[in-house]
């Protein structure tokens, strides 16, 4: 409800799709928003049909980060002024993956399953946070984020980002690296890289046999980067120890064997579902629509 009273302060006559069980197809976006001209869309395909069929549109603001979903070269030809949520999320994203790693390491979603079928499982050694080789692969906002949050338990954290933050990685202790170096060398490594055409089933079954063995990995970020059959078999030959997953190629996701494999935890993209990153994520996209300047492609060239 403080989201809606936001947003209706902003647009009397706003409506709400409130149905989030499944994603819109684009005919139930073009249906939706067929008297609009402006909308806040989550997620959502911004395709050149989509704007083709609603000529009316002219401002989208965008609820995240991620702009996977989003032509934005289709906005700039059907004049349609966009706008994003970048930063307001990071922290909450973050603990979210801090979460991950140590219920990884701790071979929680294990342990919960055991505990929840009755079994009195003896307790499964794992293993600590604290001074752990923490991977990063990507570290912009959120990234950034984690290594902050990473800050007290002394780890090695090493990072491989296809930008340059060195000012950052000296400022704290941060280890740029060759992605090689990363898999080989991280015992948790973190995606925090946006989906694109770049990172699309990046970590397939070659790159995936890269990690070291053991490893715990945490997927914050997006889903189609991991290919899901690969990391199923990784899991199930043990030589990853546990993933962490809040996204996946489909979602929900439609492999069974993967939910149900014990080392998976999953949640359902929930890593920016903080009250205080709602909030901030709602401002953030009404202030884009209502005084934001429009998103410049070019500015993603380098990873879209
Ligand atoms: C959103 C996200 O909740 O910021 C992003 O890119 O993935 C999440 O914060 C999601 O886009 C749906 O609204």
């Amino acid at each position: 409800p403080y989201l809606r009273e936001r947003i209706l302060a902003a647009y009397p006559r706003a409506k709400f799709n409130e149905d989030i069980r499944h994603r819109l197809t684009e005919d139930e976006i073009i249906a939706f928003l067929a008297d609009c001209d402006a909308a806040i869309m989550g997620g959502d395909v911004v395709s050149d049909r989509v704007l083709a069929a609603l000529p009316g549109i002219r401002d989208i603001g965008i609820f995240g980060v991620g702009l996977n979903t989003v032509d934005l070269e289709a906005c700039r030809r059907h004049g349609v002024r966009l706008g994003f949520t970048p930063g307001v999320n990071r922290l909450a994203v973050a603990e979210l993956a801090l979460c991950f790693m140590i219920a990884g390491l701790r071979w929680v979603p294990a342990l919960n399953l055991a505990m929840r079928a009755g079994d009195r499982p003896r307790t499964r050694v794992g293993r600590s946070l604290s001074g752990r080789v923490v991977g990063l692969h990507g570290c912009g906002h959120i990234g950034q984020e984690v290594v902050r949050l990473l800050k007290p338990f002394g780890c090695t954290i090493l990072v491989h980002d296809i930008r340059d933050y060195a000012e950052f990685y000296a400022e704290h202790g941060v280890t740029p690296v060759s992605l090689d170096t990363l898999l080989q060398r991280s015992e948790v490594l973190s995606l925090h890289i946006p989906r694109s055409r770049l990172t699309e089933n990046l970590y397939d079954d070659a790159l995936l046999a890269r990690l070291r063995p053991g490893c715990v990995l945490v997927n914050t970020c997006r889903g189609g980067i991991v290919d899901e059959v690969a990391l199923l078999r990784r899991l199930e030959s043990g030589a990853l120890a546990a993933a962490c997953f809040d996204v996946f190629a489909q979602e929900p996701p439609e492999d069974d064997r993967l939910l149900r494999h014990p080392n998976l935890l999953a949640t359902p993209h929930a890593g920016a579902s903080t009250m205080e990153a709602r909030i901030a994520m709602v401002d953030a996209a009404l202030r884009g629509l209502t005084q934001g300047e429009p998103v410049d492609p070019a500015a993603f060239t380098d990873y879209l």
